[in-house]
């Protein structure tokens, strides 16, 4: 496998000089920010990117993500123009060299926890997702700052796409996500280029939207979309870790062909859907990341990981979930788990 570290370009106060000083840090995951999504990607601005970045000694291995705009996601009148666009980005990625492009599915909100400061025993602070809340809520009048919501929309904006998907079914959104992979997926198999579907997070229904990457049942159909290796999977462990029938392993060895790209981290399953991201550890979580290890190492896997969100710890202050410290420790760990399968 090959150790990866998420990096959110020059504004992260977390800079790839200490990046590169994590035992085995060779990649680097990132993304173009400031362009809208749905409009392309310039040569220009993949090629900077990538230069940052090797300029440091890194290489850009991964893309995460190239967002999908709503308009295909509801499978709206104008898809076919933004669509057009992504096979413009996903070309000039391929180009530029890149190998693997993550993106999701998630209808307005992506990743959604209800408290990015919640302290744990050990006075850290981490990721909280409290279900018994977000039942609570109208998302539109709530005042929360949410790490994955796109803060482009006006507060009309969003309740007028929450109201379009309280429309649309899982049913719908299967159509449109088949729409949009047999559009997309020719210029992907032709370039080598794998997309990977990163899974909802949580995976479950939130505020009356429909989520469909939930689990094995999700991969099998996803996979009869089509079956190319292209069409691939992100595993996000602490994603798909959130309902306990998901067994990681067994989907990992199930649809390895298709995994090109693994996010590991851990999370303590609460009562009624809640749960807390812990440290990566398999003894403080719900998760045995070493079976994760073992599975991944029975499929030989040999694309990139990269330790997902780490609590805060030792005073450092930023980007909830994405701190230097704790997600280098979980890097280590990683590190660790696989030398001790291998
Ligand atoms: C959260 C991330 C997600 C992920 C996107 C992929 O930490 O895992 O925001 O990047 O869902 O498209």
């Amino acid at each position: 496998m090959q150790l990866s570290f998420r990096w959110y370009g020059d504004t992260d106060p977390v800079t790839l000089d200490k990046i590169k000083q994590i035992p085995d840090m060779k990649n680097i995951v990132s993304a173009i920010y400031d362009v809208p999504v749905g409009e392309v990607w310039p040569k220009e601005r993949i090629n900077s990117l990538k230069a940052s970045i090797e300029k440091e000694g890194l290489s850009l291995a991964v893309i995460e993500s190239l967002p999908v705009h709503e308009s295909i996601k509801l499978g709206e009148a104008d898809r076919d123009d933004y669509i057009a666009n992504y096979k413009e980005s996903l070309k000039n990625l391929a180009e530029a060299g890149i190998k693997t492009v993550c993106y999701n599915f998630m209808p307005v909100f992506d990743w959604t926890r209800t408290d990015l400061e919640h302290e744990l025993e050990d006075g850290s602070t981490a990721l909280l997702y409290d279900h018994d809340f977000i039942q609570k809520i109208d998302p539109v009048t709530t005042n929360l700052n949410l790490p994955g919501w796109d803060e482009s929309y006006t507060k009309e904006e969003m309740a007028a796409l929450i109201e379009k998907y309280r429309h649309i079914s899982e049913e719908d959104l299967w159509e449109n996500l088949g729409y949009f992979l047999n559009e997309v997926l020719p210029i992907a198999i032709e370039h080598d280029v794998d997309l990977t579907i990163h899974p909802d997070d949580p995976p479950w229904s939130l505020f009356g939207i429909p989520r469909i990457i939930k689990g094995r049942e999700s991969y099998q159909r996803l996979l009869s979309i089509n079956n190319a290796k292209n069409n691939g999977i992100c595993f996000c462990t602490g994603s798909l870790g959130c309902l306990e029938e998901n067994d990681l392993p067994a989907l990992i060895r199930e649809f390895g062909d298709h995994i090109h790209f693994v996010h590991m981290r851990n999370i303590k399953r609460l009562d009624n859907h809640s749960f807390v991201e812990t440290s990566h550890l398999s003894k403080e979580g719900s998760i045995d990341m070493k079976e994760v290890a073992r599975a991944l190492k029975d499929i030989n896997y040999q694309k990139t990981i990269r330790p997902d969100h780490g609590r805060m710890i030792w005073g450092e202050t930023g980007k909830a979930g994405y701190g230097l410290f704790d997600r280098a420790l979980g890097a280590t760990y990683i590190n660790g788990l696989f030398e001790g399968v291998e």
